[in-house]
């Protein structure tokens, strides 16, 4: 089945790349959010470009959504092939911050090495969250601007107007992360995307996407499907699913018909809560 098309505004999208090519220039290490989930499709592509040789750790970001040994996959992926340190990380639950703070540091180490050796006074390690919207760079920079970190206001001269967060002892961080949006001409990375809920709800069609997301689940994953919903079977057409679904669940309207998009916005939720099981839809 073909989903709308979701539409998304060069516009923004060359303002935000100017915002994070503007930042970049302040910064040492500029930390990549991915969604565990899609790593490949909550990318944007220019990242490469956009970022040039700038010193870069990956996230895989709501590892606990994702199929772990997906993610350990992916993790090597990025490691090895495309020579970045990689980090699986819960934003939410603050797993795998430790990991990212001594790898931020160590990854900056000969930049400040190097202003010591010139006579200067060491200074902290400077870093800038990029990731899609809603990929986690707000619950990222709340967790790590947790206990101890206090803002360091505003630095005239060389940061004109940015605000920094310290994280702990040597290392601070941007307040204002940059943005990337994906890009999502291919209906599949759309998918994705919108199942995810990296696409807000409101410019997709839940229904055609819950549709869609059944028809995956039955073929990868029908035992998850029919555990959730307490469906004996599974219909070959999904739809009829979604519809079993809403009668397990209640989601009636008046004259005893199924409410499909009642339905929908439960199945889409679950799955996105992980409820369903933890699923890598772009699989290595
Ligand atoms: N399960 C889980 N949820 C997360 C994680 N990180 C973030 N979230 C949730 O994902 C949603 C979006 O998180 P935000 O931190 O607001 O994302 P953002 O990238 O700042 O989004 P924008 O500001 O819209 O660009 C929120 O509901 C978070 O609670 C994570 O590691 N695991
Ligand atoms: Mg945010």
């Amino acid at each position: 089945m073909e989903l709308d098309t979701i539409h998304w505004y060069p516009g923004h999208m060359v303002k935000a790349r100017k915002m994070v090519q503007e930042n970049l220039k302040i910064v040492d290490v500029v930390v990549e959010l991915l969604d565990a989930r899609i790593p490949v499709s909550s990318r944007n592509p220019a990242i490469d470009d956009i970022l040039g040789d700038k010193l870069r750790i990956t996230v895989l970001n709501k590892a606990d959504l994702a199929d772990k040994s997906q993610t350990e996959k992916w993790k090597t992926h990025f490691t090895r092939e495309r020579g970045y340190p990689c980090i699986a990380l819960d934003s939410q639950q603050g797993k795998g911050i430790n990991t990212l703070i001594n790898t931020a540091q160590s990854q900056a180490q000969d930049i400040i090495q190097k202003l010591i050796s010139k006579g200067r006074r060491p200074r902290p390690v400077r870093l800038m969250m990029v990731g899609i919207p809603n990929v986690g760079k707000s619950s990222l920079i709340n967790r790590l601007a947790g206990k101890g970190s206090t803002k360091t206001g505003d630095r005239p001269g060389v940061t004109r107007g940015k605000q920094w967060i310290r994280v702990g002892k040597g290392l601070e961080l941007l307040d204002t992360p940059g943005i990337l949006w994906p890009k999502f001409e291919d209906p599949e990375v759309g998918f994705r995307l919108a199942v995810t809920g990296a696409i807000k709800d409101e410019v997709i069609n839940i229904e055609q996407v819950t549709v869609k997301l059944i028809s995956l689940l039955t073929e990868i994953a029908p035992q998850n499907l029919m555990e959730r919903y307490k469906l004996d079977k599974l219909a070959p057409d999904p739809y009829d699913t979604l519809k079993s679904i809403g009668a397990k669940r209640g989601c009636l309207v008046s004259g005893g018909n199924i409410d499909t998009l009642k339905a929908a916005v439960i199945v889409l939720n679950e799955f996105r809560a992980a409820k369903i099981g933890m699923f890598t839809l772009d699989s290595i």
